[in-house]
């Protein structure tokens, strides 16, 4: 095809020459590309419609490039677009080589490749390799009966003296196995009943997937994004849904059937991640993947023990530590993403920001904290706006996870108040309301009626006004990038705590020898004395979220970023 060398041409310039040291490893923040750049993600269904079905579409996307262009962004990853029932809205694929029709056409997918390349941007897409819909021709076959030659692609079990196999629930309610009558067994379900699960034991269905892989990157995709990695290797006998025991093993065949034969980003979902398991995923070597997702921070505000539903405060040193930990512990032997929020997540300024008076000072703050550290960013759609948490009627909510939470905990004698107010701080669809473009009706994002609520502050919050106030948080955002391309302190630095004990103030520098970066925030409303101005004597202010700084004491959500040179070079790196 000759659209995908234009491609790879424009994006082989936008990228920096590898450096290597003696021993041919990559080094510094010159190598590999991914290491110095931000991605955004797109929700598909909810970025752009284009053809008034109250859908978002690929040719939407297309018609907002230059949005992500201006931003300065170096990829997207792209939740899934591929054929499917949308029984998930899309992580239930029954064609993974086709787009589905309320997408566009395969020809769309070939034109957002080739245009996003001309512009330096990559196509990340979404692999959701634990589980196929149930309406995919390979389920199809295998339920017709134990001896089809597709049946050993999924996992089936017979029942236990006629009942259920195990105990073993899924992820979005209910028992994890489903009888099917055709072939008299269970089959096993991590997520929904439409969403059986894979048998990655089978080595025809490993196959497959490396072969499907394979005719993606040759379509010239960027990268892929992987599905609830940690869960394919299952062992339901013995209860194992993540870290199974042959987890890494499949790992890395898959890397090197597919991945490690191009210049991909890769980034693996792994709810069940510590920094142990994330220095394998993320091996310098390039053995598995180039990082991974990890969720120890996002888990933090619900009670222990609890599900994501039972709410409780953030434990604000946890946090502190937990982000440390992940700074310090992949520190050159490893690689994270850096992330607030996803299409699963609540908006992050509703959730530990503040969505009220201090809406655009506080999603300032967060945005500066995670932007400095060292991994690589990811922004959601909306995010770069401060697009907010949303309070529906229950009928306005579209997602099959909170649907059936709110069924199964009314069940369960739960107050229909208490639900709500989970649903409100928790629900996925906070995050999937329509992308807020302009003010005008439906927000500049179709000109139907969109498939879920419209977030009624648009006419408050939207891309339009941001764009082009220079003060607004999408330029903020716009700066955070640009700082991340100019300063290698951004990817390489090492990490340091500051003002460890404090209530109120999450500080850190980052040191590579040669320049120091630091990173004061006021993590809530209370103004506060942070005690660190001796640290940025003598530096530079970079960025901040108020036009005047003023000394030692930081104002409501108040972030600070200041550029100095190194402390002890020879101490670092
Ligand atoms: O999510 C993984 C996952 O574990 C989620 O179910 C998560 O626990 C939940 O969303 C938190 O509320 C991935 C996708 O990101 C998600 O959208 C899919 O629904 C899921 O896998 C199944 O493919
Ligand atoms: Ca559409």
């Amino acid at each position: 095809m000759i659209e995908k060398n234009r491609t790879e041409d424009k994006i082989e310039k936008s990228k920096a020459e590898p450096e290597k040291n003696a021993s041919g490893e990559t080094l510094g923040s010159k190598a590999p590309w991914w290491k110095n750049s931000v991605i955004y993600q797109i929700y598909p269904r909810s970025f752009q419609d284009s053809n008034k079905d109250g859908i978002g579409d690929i040719q939407g996307i297309i018609s907002r490039l230059d949005y992500l262009e201006d931003l300065g962004i170096d990829a997207v990853w792209l939740s899934p677009v591929y054929r499917s029932p949308q029984d998930d809205n899309g992580y239930d694929i029954s064609d993974y080589q086709d787009i589905d029709p309320v997408f566009g056409t395969l020809k769309d997918m070939e034109e957002l490749i080739e245009k996003a390349g001309e512009r330096g941007i990559r196509i990340v897409m979404d692999l959701v390799l634990n589980h196929t819909s149930d309406e995919h021709p390979w389920f199809c076959e295998a339920k017709k009966g134990r001896e089809n030659p597709f049946h050993d692609y999924y996992v089936w079990r017979d029942g236990v003296e006629g009942e259920l196999p195990n105990d073993m629930r899924a992820c979005f309610g209910g028992p994890a196995w489903q009888w099917e009558p055709e072939t008299g067994q269970y089959y096993f379900h991590q997520f929904s009943v439409k969403q059986p699960d894979l048998n990655w034991d089978n080595p025809q269905v490993r196959r497959e997937i490396y072969n499907m892989i394979s005719w993606w990157m040759d379509k010239g995709v960027g990268g892929f994004r992987l599905d609830v990695i940690d869960q394919i290797a299952k062992e339901p006998d013995m209860g194992i849904t993540n870290n199974g025991p042959r987890l890494h093993e499949y790992i890395r065949e898959l890397s090197r059937e597919t991945f490690q034969k191009g210049d991909l980003i890769t980034v693996g979902e792994a709810w069940g991640a510590t920094p142990e398991l994330a220095r394998l995923y993320s091996n310098p070597d390039g053995s598995e993947f180039s990082m991974v997702f990890q969720f120890e921070h996002i888990g933090l505000d619900q009670e222990e023990d609890g599900e994501k539903w039972d709410l409780a405060p953030l434990p604000f040193k946890k946090l502190k530590s937990v982000m440390k930990k992940w700074q310090t512990e992949l520190h050159g032997c490893g690689w994270n993403s850096l992330f607030w929020d996803n299409h699963d997540l609540p908006r992050i300024v509703s959730r530990w920001g503040n969505d009220g008076e201090y809406r655009v000072e506080s999603a300032k703050m967060l945005a500066a904290l995670l932007h400095g550290m060292q991994g690589t960013p990811y922004i959601y759609q909306g995010e770069e706006l401060g697009m907010t948490n949303v309070r529906y009627e229950i009928e306005e909510y579209r997602d099959i996870e909170t649907l059936n939470m709110y069924r199964e905990r009314l069940e369960k004698g739960f107050s229909k108040k208490e639900i709500m107010e989970s649903v409100y701080a928790k629900s996925r669809d906070n995050a999937r309301t329509p992308m807020q473009w302009s003010k005008e009706d439906q927000a500049g994002f179709t000109e139907g009626t969109a498939w879920i609520k419209v977030n009624p502050n648009y006419p408050e919050i939207n891309a339009e006004s941001q764009v082009k106030d220079p003060r607004s948080i999408y330029s903020f955002y716009k700066q955070l990038i640009k700082l991340r391309k100019e300063y290698p302190v951004f990817a390489d630095g090492r990490f340091e705590m500051l003002a460890e004990e404090s209530e109120n103030i999450f500080a850190y520098a980052r040191d590579d020898g040669e320049c120091r970066l630091l990173v004061v925030c006021n993590f809530f409303e209370e103004p506060v004395k942070c005690g660190l101005a001796g640290e940025w004597e003598g530096m530079e202010l970079l960025l901040g979220n108020y036009p005047d700084p003023q000394g030692d004491l930081m104002r409501p959500y108040e972030a600070r970023m200041y550029l100095g040179k190194a402390r002890n070079s020879s101490g670092h790196i």
